[in-house]
Parts: C-alpha cells; sequence; structure tokens
C-alpha cells in the first residue's frame, strides 16, 4: 500500500513537472525583464527549469515573489529576488492612467481552474500577495496540472480561502455563513497548535460554497439558492469588514493561460 502511494506521488510531482516545462516553452522570453513568481509546489518546477537555462538567460532578470516561501525559492535557486514594494520604487509612478503591469509575466499555481480560467487560490495561504503580483503583470500563466481542472469552480476543491483580520474573524466567519457558506473554518496550524498566521500576520478562513456558476452565466445566478458567480461572491465576500481578500481569481485577477500539460498516465483528471 505504501508503494502505491509512493507511486502517486513521483507521478503527481511527474504531471507538475510537466505542466510547468510546457508554461515555460510556450510563455517564457529572454526578453523578460521582471517575472512573477508564485506559490506551492508546482511552481518549484518553473523556478528549477528556468535556473537550469544558466545565467546567460536570468542574470539580468528580477523575480518577484509572492511570500516568504517563494522568496526562499528564488533564492535558493541563485535567481535574483524583488519585493514588490522594491519593483515599485524602482519603477516610479508615472501618473494617473499609466499602466500599472510592470511584471512581463506572472507563472503561478491553483487550486482549482474551471471552464473560463476562473480559478481558485490560498490553499497554501499566499493569496493577497499573489492577488497583488497579479495585478502588477501583462500576463498571469497559471500552471496547473490536470487534477486540478473543472468544469466550475468547487466541482473538486471544497472552499474558498478567505484572509481575514484576526480580530474580526469570527465577525467574518458569521457573515459568510449568511452569504451560504456551510461550516467555515478559520484555518489550524497543527505544527504551532494555533491558528495559521499569513505573512501579513492574519488568519485565513476557509468557506466551502455550493459549486459556482461561471461569470457567463450570471443570469442563472440566486444566491438564496447557494447560485453564486465568482465575479459576484468575490465583490460580495470583499464587502465584509474585516476581510483582506477572496481566494477566487478571476477577470482583472485571473489567468490569462493555463497550462496544464499532457496528462500524464495515472493521474486522473
Ligand atoms: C499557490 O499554491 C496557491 O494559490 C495555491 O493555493 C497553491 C497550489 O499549490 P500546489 O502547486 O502545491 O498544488 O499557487
Amino acid at each position: 500500500m505504501a508503494a502505491k502511494r509512493a507511486e502517486d506521488v513521483n507521478l503527481i510531482e511527474a504531471a507538475k513537472r510537466v505542466a510547468c516545462q510546457q508554461a515555460l516553452k510556450d510563455n517564457f522570453s529572454s526578453s523578460f525583464k521582471y517575472v512573477g513568481i508564485g506559490s506551492g509546489s508546482t511552481i518549484a518546477y518553473v523556478v528549477e527549469t528556468i535556473a537550469a537555462l544558466g545565467p546567460e538567460v536570468s542574470a539580468h532578470m528580477k523575480f518577484v515573489p509572492t511570500g516568504a516561501g517563494s522568496t526562499k525559492l528564488i533564492r535558493d535557486a541563485g535567481l535574483t529576488v524583488l519585493q514588490v514594494p522594491d519593483l515599485l520604487n524602482e519603477v516610479g509612478f508615472t501618473g494617473p492612467g499609466t499602466s500599472k503591469q510592470h511584471l512581463d509575466i506572472y507563472f503561478d499555481g491553483a487550486d482549482e481552474v474551471d471552464a473560463e480560467l476562473n480559478c481558485i487560490k490560498g490553499g497554501g495561504a499566499c493569496l493577497f500577495q499573489e492577488k497583488v503580483v497579479s495585478r502588477l503583470s501583462k500576463k498571469f500563466i497559471c500552471v496547473a496540472d490536470t487534477r486540478k481542472k473543472a468544469d466550475r469552480l468547487l466541482s473538486k476543491w471544497a472552499y474558498i480561502p478567505v484572509e481575514v483580520s484576526p480580530i474580526a474573524a469570527e465577525l467574518v466567519r458569521q457573515e459568510l455563513i449568511e452569504l451560504g457558506s456551510k461550516d467555515p473554518i478559520i484555518r489550524f496550524a497543527p505544527t504551532t497548535n494555533t491558528f495559521l498566521l499569513t505573512d501579513n500576520h492574519n488568519y485565513i478562513i476557509d468557506a466551502p460554497f455550493p459549486t459556482l456558476l461561471l461569470n457567463s452565466q450570471a443570469e442563472l445566478m440566486d444566491p438564496a439558492k447557494g447560485l453564486w458567480t465568482p465575479n459576484a461572491l468575490t465583490a460580495k465576500i470583499r464587502g465584509i469588514l474585516g476581510v483582506l481578500e477572496v481566494g477566487i481569481f478571476s477577470g482583472l485577477t485571473g489567468p490569462q493561460a493555463t497550462a496544464a500539460g499532457p496528462e500524464v498516465e495515472g493521474v486522473k483528471p
């Protein structure tokens, strides 16, 4: 049984690696100056593959991380880290109405991706920084192996991560229940035996909701029956006092492309 599990793990890692290689093959250019690097285990293969291209390709590039884990990943690979505030100092503010999309590209994983490229992120607790980096990028490539693909969000993945101020966490939890979430919980960190703290010293509430509609199905929306589009539910949750950000990425903050890579035998979509 243990041997079987090890085999499954190897297949999943192979699927992640293939998806990352595909993402870079289709979307990476040696002309890039600023590259966003997300969080999670999948993205490690993006960093590994870029680093393997050698300094002649990457030495002039700066890599913008989405959290402490991502920062370490970039640094350990010998690539140059540039934090978001330093990026904004470096590029300066060129006036109202000018583009804020300073990053050439942003690669990140997801927990689930729907048929319209809306996705759920935040299983790794970095959703706020990920959304900031997404807004600063010309293009967001979501690297998601075939396990992450679903017709609609919350078909496979169970909950929407929401980053909240600790002081308001219980209040937010109650308001999420009023919106139709069934038993939202404040995420616990078993290693410290306390509630998990994000890089921003906030809590994460994991809020289960019924399967979402697509944004193109707005005419079917009926909150009383638990039928929400990703855009509408994001706006509603973001409006709750104490919420910093919601782990639904769509529209302006959603990916423009996904790289699932070919299916790897044995890894079920
Ligand atoms: C980040 O890492 C998060 O938004 C998402 O929750 C998680 C995915 O992790 P993994 O690649 O390990 O599945 O992309």
